[in-house]
């Protein structure tokens, strides 16, 4: 009975040694932790590396298939940063903007299933405009894969298109570090898509380095571009075409992005005139006098006549689609520059195709060219320049109900901000973006170029403003855009704006209450009326809803305020959506109307287009302009 006083002494002994023990183990594994010792899961390890490839920011959106690799984005907030979009599309959207903008890698990460396919899209996007974006997607734990179990999904054939280049999914820790690096190095060497698939069991797992034996990997980081160059003799070919051409006529596209000098400098040896593609709009600023503008569809007359009366073509860094804009067959010699072999001679029967770095191959080519005395044709091309740019004002000027977006957009363009880095969706705004800007040095500007895709206008436009704080970015987008997905986007402009180091970013919203782009097109190509059902969309308060998110909204309806509008926009002290109210019934007239697009814009009217008087009205005006005399000042 004695030792029976000892034992409550020795048990309570015994459970305080216990948790001590616990404790000191607990705070062992932490310093482990936290200085690397212990292993790291496989999620952290993805994150180290993507943080030593240089990727500071992912976009992206959780769910249970990458819980693991939140839970390390969560632990390593200070290496990269997680921003959080309200629609995995618009994460892609994202990842491809800081791409456009920026140069380097964009990463967006959705969970398995449905976030993976919620991402297409924009993942699209940035493959087609050849801008190099990682996704990182979960999927289903291992076990339970061919088991149609609940969101498994067939992820590596789902993105076997998109990121046809490299698309895997790990199956073990050690296969993540060639996983990455090659995800990495492959987007940057082929300017493309590529995927990273992480079932969510293996993203918890002890990250293991490959074993040293037969059947493992040992891949390694970095990347750089090389220089580029043809060979002298194709050099000197292209050089003997460009200085026998009479009427030289250039057309730029986003690979001569870094090349404007030399672009210059060729044009004035070659006294040539310069069109730019939609996705080259930056490459060089309007107020050059032989800078003809965009070409296209939503291009310019001067762009037009340039291709029309050439002798001599020289494509840099384009991929522009449509021949009808570019000379025909046998009527000029043409000579193409691209970086991508697979992209020369694809548009116009080259006579040479040079691969290569457009700056690097036009310093190269330059010493062969011979400046060419006769002027007249450059003469020519300024002549036509000027006065193309007083038939926008002319048409910019014109009344509409209630406004016209041209002179919106002619507003703007006088404002546009110093380094601002402009952003359009797909829709009528791209016309005037085209068109009616007058983009300088040092301004930033992409679309999507070659999905035309609704809906990258606002993501674009925070993507450039994550990456570049002291900038202003503009988005241009339509009233169906904002409907579809980028009134979401303000959403997420309104949980991070006050994180930016300064607040200017500004959504132009044009409200005409219509798809009108498609109206038109329906119009112009179908010959059809417009088909109300499908066209018109409901109105919505744009400015109010921005208010409602604590952003600052504007409303303008009346053209003798769009000004002052623009400038309180321009000088707010938050994001700010202006609201245009403006007029459908201003035709986004292709530069040059065709007989048969005029035929079938009669038919549409014969066939009895609601909107018939207003439309007839409007496009008269605007179409009268392009005959009147315009004298240069
Ligand atoms: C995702 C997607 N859906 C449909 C289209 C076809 N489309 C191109 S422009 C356009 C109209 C856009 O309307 P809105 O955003 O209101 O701009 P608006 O032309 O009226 O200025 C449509 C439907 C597309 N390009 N992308
Ligand atoms: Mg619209």
């Amino acid at each position: 009975m004695e030792g029976n006083r000892y034992w409550p002494h020795a048990i309570d002994f015994i459970t305080i040694s216990v948790r001590g023990v616990i404790f000191m183990c607990f705070s062992l594994s932490l310093y482990l932790d936290k200085f690397h010792i212990m292993a790291q899961s496989v999620s952290d390890f993805l994150i180290d590396r993507l943080h030593e490839w240089g990727v500071r920011r992912i976009y992206g959106y959780p769910g249970d298939g990458i819980n693991g690799i939140m839970g390390a984005l969560n632990r390593q907030k200070e290496k990269v940063d997680f921003v959080q979009v309200r629609h995995e599309e618009d994460a892609a959207f994202m990842a491809c903007g800081h791409a456009k903008f920026t140069g380097e890698v964009g990463v967006c990460l959705a969970t398995s299933g449905p976030g993976a396919i919620h991402l297409l899209n924009g993942l699209y996007d940035a493959k087609m405009d050849h801008q190099p974006v990682v996704a990182i997607v979960g999927q289903q734990a291992r076990a339970a894969m061919g088991g149609s179990y609940q969101q498994e999904v067939d992820l590596a054939n789902l993105f076997k298109d998109v990121a046809h280049e490299f698309v895997h999914t790990a199956t073990l820790p050690a296969q993540m570090r060639h996983l990455i690096d090659r995800a990495m190095r492959i987007a940057k060497t082929e300017r493309t898509v590529t995927c990273i698939i992480i079932p969510n069991d293996i993203q918890d797992l002890d990250y293991e380095e490959p074993a040293r034996q037969h059947g493992t990997v040992h891949s390694g980081m970095n990347y750089s571009k090389p220089s580029i160059i043809p060979k002298l003799a194709d050099l000197q070919k292209a050089a003997s075409i460009l200085n026998s051409g009479k009427k030289v006529a250039m057309l730029v596209g986003a690979g001569a992005m870094m090349a404007a000098d030399e672009v210059i400098m060729v044009a004035d040896l070659l006294g040539a005139g310069i069109a730019k593609a939609l996705l080259g709009k930056a490459v060089l600023p309007d107020d050059l006098p032989y800078v003809t503008g965009s070409i296209g569809l939503l291009g310019t007359k001067p762009s037009w006549d340039l291709m029309m009366e050439c002798d001599t073509l020289l494509m840099i860094g384009s991929s522009f689609p449509y021949s009808e804009f570019l000379p025909k067959e046998g009527q000029a010699k043409a000579v193409q520059i691209d970086i991508d072999g697979k992209m020369l001679g694809i548009r116009y029967p080259m006579d040479v195709n040079l691969q290569g770095d457009s700056k690097e191959t036009l310093q190269a080519l330059i010493p062969l060219l011979t400046r060419k005395e006769d002027r007249g044709w450059r003469k020519q091309i300024e002549h036509s320049v000027a006065e193309w740019w007083e038939v926008l004002e002319a048409r910019a000027m014109k009344s509409a109900d209630p406004i016209n977006p041209q002179r919106v957009f002619w507003e703007l363009s006088k404002r546009l901000p110093d380094n601002c880095i402009l952003t359009s969706d797909s829709g009528s705004s791209a016309n005037w973006f085209a068109r009616d800007l007058k983009i300088r040095s040092g301004m930033m500007a992409s679309l999507s170029g070659n999905l035309a895709t609704m809906c990258p206008g606002v993501p674009y436009a925070i993507a450039a403003k994550f990456a570049h704080q002291d900038r202003m970015p503009i988005a241009l987008v339509g009233d169906g855009a904002m409907q579809m997905a980028g009134n979401n986007g303000l959403v997420t402009i309104a949980k991070y704006w006050q994180t930016w180091k300064t607040p200017r970013l500004m959504i132009l919203v044009l409200n005409n209450r219509d798809l009108n782009q498609v109206t038109w097109e329906q119009r112009v190509m179908e010959g059809d009326p417009k088909f109300e059902g499908s066209q018109d969309i409901p109105d919505f308060p744009y400015a109010k809803y921005a208010r409602m998110l604590g952003l600052e909204g504007i409303k303008v309806d009346k053209e003798d305020d769009i000004g002052e509008a623009l400038d309180n926009a321009l000088s707010a002290n938050r994001p700010v959506v202006l609201e245009a109210y403006t007029d459908p019934n201003v035709p986004p007239l292709p530069p040059h109307i065709s007989f048969k697009q005029a035929r079938m814009f009669a038919s549409s009217v014969i066939k009895g287009d609601p909107n018939t008087w207003e439309m007839i009205k409007q496009t008269y005006k605007d179409a009268i302009e392009s005959y009147l005399p315009h004298h240069s000042k």
